[in-house]
């Protein structure tokens, strides 16, 4: 199976027998793979090749780790294009999955400079700062904190963002969304986002931030999320 004369580290060949494994299905989704103490004897290496080539597939996301349980084939990551002004609801039911919130705060707030700045209001003005989490089938995928003028959405209520907040501004405001500038950063979670996230430390994240507007040009949102780095990929279609 490993080829010594290749020029290829043995512990990079490893790697890539895994991943061919795991592409087959012959480890499928949640599996168990052997242990390191199988795998050494299987290739005839030592334990140290081995576990440096499990590390790599951790880091990777292709496996994971359970305590004193073994090493696991990770699920696939959900696959976010980058090109639509889609919501998150949208997104998940485009999918087939059930998208689900958690609404953790709901509050009026004067906005610090920054925000008051992205949303072209001043800083004795009002904002609906919301802090949602948000799941597919259940489980934690993002958290959301939103900054929403309340002169904009005077009757915004918990209900609906208990829902789509798209849906909301679409269908019972009748107004038009029209554009949105992101940014996007990697980042270690912070310890109240792992814990929502239900995520251990020290675990990657990347941090969006969305400034949307609509068809008008009056700026609606300043949504900054932390989506989970093990579960998400991000894509982009681009043309020369
Ligand atoms: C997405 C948007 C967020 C928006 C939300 C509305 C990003 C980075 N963020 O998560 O800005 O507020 O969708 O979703 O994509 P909803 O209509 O399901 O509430």
């Amino acid at each position: 199976m490993l080829d010594k004369q290749s020029g290829i580290p043995i512990y990079i060949q490893i790697e890539d027998y895994l991943k061919e494994q795991i592409a087959r299905g012959i480890y499928p989704v949640k599996s168990l793979i052997p242990s390191e103490r199988e795998l050494t004897d299987l290739f005839g290496v030592s334990r140290m090749t081995v576990r440096q080539s499990l590390t790599n597939l951790v880091k990777d996301g292709l496996l994971y780790r359970e305590k004193g349980r073994g090493t696991f084939v990770a699920e696939e990551k959900m696959e976010q294009p980058l090109n639509g002004l889609t919501s998150f609801t949208e997104d998940m039911k485009e999918r087939g999955l059930t998208p689900g919130t958690k609404l953790i705060s709901f509050t009026k707030v004067h906005p610090d400079p920054q925000i008051a700045a992205r949303l072209g209001i001043t800083q004795e003005a009002l904002v609906h700062k919301v802090v949602r989490i948000r799941y597919a089938d259940d489980r934690p995928m993002a958290i959301e904190r939103s900054y929403l003028p309340v002169s904009l959405f005077p009757t915004l209520t918990e209900e609906a963002l208990r829902g789509s907040l798209y849906a909301f501004i679409e269908k019972q405001e009748m107004l038009v969304i029209g554009q949105a500038t992101q940014r996007m950063e990697a980042a270690l979670a912070k310890t109240e986002d792992a814990g929502y996230l239900q995520i251990s430390l020290p675990s990657a994240v990347v941090l969006i931030e969305r400034v949307s507007s609509l068809q008008d040009g009056r700026t609606f949102e300043v949504v900054r999320s932390t989506y989970r780095a093990d579960r998400y990929k991000f894509l982009s279609e681009i043309g020369r």
